[in-house]
């Protein structure tokens, strides 16, 4: 038996002992980032305040990095009750709804502010999906807005063509296709080591993510682009989550909410404290030339327009009361 699978049998089983046993639960947590990276570590802290504020009822063992499950697997495992919680990537999920893809739409919500307008229209429909599939929405966090991190200068898009490019979901793959580039899907826990043997040479992602990544040891360039702002959710199992107390579940709910707003606040933080980094250790940190962001906005213009063919009445719905500009 494949080594992940059986631990994750044994994280099962430990999961069913845990519930049986009378007064306090632990609540195996895979996540798919970095310990250091500021989703993690608000994880850490919103574990902390659920112990804490439970009494030690309740207590979530974090595991990160994609230590016990691959990020494109957490949310089956967390639907299945092979674990009661875990955190995804939203973007990632855009096969099963397109109304998951709407925080990955290049420059339709690029600034903190518009980030949260569109949570705040795009969030009870993402509530009702993840319930009809037994699962509760605890609460979500975006990424510091995606940047352009190639190892050669790009003036414009025609720059990128030909290029190996790592992508992260199906919106970003599209883009790659509109690059000309080579889209290539990997998971940020391998993007180090694609980076390492060559295997990729550009990607959008967060400057905290090439902080992650060590981008500076491979690549040359950060172009602060400021694209979108995808979001980072953590869920729960329904199931497990009601046969909690009801003070319990009201612990965690608030606690939940706590660590929404921390990681809205952490995120523009280490937007900014990042970029430092990847400068400090070499890389060129540069605004996007214009004819590259007017390159950008038209691509991101030209997705909008494709994934509203194919997003029925609801994404209408939410890009008309987000308002498209
Ligand atoms: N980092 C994640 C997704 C978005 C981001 O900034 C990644 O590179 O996979």
């Amino acid at each position: 038996m494949e080594i992940r699978k059986f631990l994750n049998i044994v994280a099962a089983s430990a999961l069913a002992a845990a519930a049986t046993t009378a007064g306090a639960q632990s609540w195996d947590m895979p996540t798919a980032y970095a310990p250091t990276n500021f989703h993690t570590v608000n994880i850490e802290r919103f574990a902390a305040g659920v112990k804490d504020a439970t009494g030690g009822k309740l207590s979530l063992k974090v595991h990160s990095a994609a230590s016990l499950y691959k990020m494109p697997e957490i949310k089956r495992a967390v639907q299945t009750g092979q674990v009661p919680i875990g955190e995804v990537l939203m973007v990632t999920l855009s096969n099963e709804n397109p109304l998951y893809a709407i925080d990955g739409m290049p420059f339709l919500a690029s600034s903190y502010a518009d980030a949260r307008r569109l949570w705040s229209v795009q969030r009870p429909y993402i509530e009702r999906l993840l319930d009809s599939q037994g699962l509760k929405l605890l609460f979500a966090v975006p990424w510091p807005p995606q940047g352009l991190i190639t190892g050669k200068e790009v003036k414009s898009t025609a720059d990128l063509a030909g290029l190996s490019f790592r992508a992260y979901d199906k919106q970003t793959s599209r883009l790659g296709e509109l690059f000309k580039a080579r889209p290539v899907t990997i998971q940020a826990a391998e993007v180090a080591q694609a980076l390492a043997t060559g295997k990729i040479n550009s990607l959008m992602s967060s400057a905290q993510s090439g902080v992650d990544y060590k981008a500076w040891e491979s690549l040359k360039y950060f172009y602060d682009v400021q694209a979108w702002l995808p979001k980072n959710m953590v869920i729960a199992n329904k199931a497990a989550f009601d046969s909690l107390d009801k003070g319990v579940q009201a612990a965690l709910l608030a606690q939940a909410t706590k660590a929404e707003e921390a990681g809205w606040a952490a995120s523009s933080e280490v937007a900014e404290a990042t970029k430092k980094t990847l400068a400090s250790n070499g890389m060129s940190v540069q605004p996007p030339s214009p004819k590259l962001v007017g390159e950008l906005n038209a691509l991101g213009q030209q997705m909008v327009t494709e994934w509203l063919a194919g997003a029925g009445p609801d994404g209408k719905a939410v890009v008309e009361a987000y308002g498209r500009k």
